[in-house]
């Protein structure tokens, strides 16, 4: 109870600056300014591990521009062909990491959905069974 409250704590912290559009940490991960384990890379997104795994297997898929999308609720028509080409990288990363009896993808958008970094991210996570989802 006492980690859930602080991870709300902190998502309504970063809400309150969140839309400013200001850079986030995922920039210089993009910018390789601070290290990440990166497992994938193309022209328009970024895969790297997740510092705080919550599986065996927990990396996030992030656009490399971020162009206004500090989190899915900013989706514009402009978007889609981004959004369907994250999607994919997410499938495509999870195979190569093996996950092949299934994993879960997760994206948090704004205070509710406790959204820490407002840069859009999936985040996947297997290599485990998953219960009580949507807790
Ligand atoms: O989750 C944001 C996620 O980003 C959370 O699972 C931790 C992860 N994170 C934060 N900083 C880093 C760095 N530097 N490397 C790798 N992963 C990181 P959300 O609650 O969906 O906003």
């Amino acid at each position: 109870v006492r980690a859930m409250s602080s991870e709300v704590e902190k998502a309504q912290a970063a809400a309150s600056g969140a839309d400013s559009g200001a850079p986030t940490i995922f920039d210089k991960i993009i910018s390789k300014e601070i290290p990440a384990q990166v497992i994938y890379e193309d022209d328009q997104a970024l895969a790297f591990r997740d510092i705080s795994p919550q599986g065996p297997v927990h990396f996030l898929v992030i656009p490399k521009v971020r162009n206004g999308l500090t989190g899915l609720s900013k989706a514009t028509e402009e978007h889609k062909p981004l959004l369907g080409h994250l999607l994919y990288v997410a499938a495509q990363v999870a195979k190569q990491e093996g996950l092949a009896k299934g994993y879960r993808v997760t994206i948090n958008d704004g205070p509710d959905g406790s959204q820490s970094v407002y840069h859009l991210h999936l985040h996947i996570i297997g290599g485990r069974q998953m219960t009580a989802p949507f807790g």
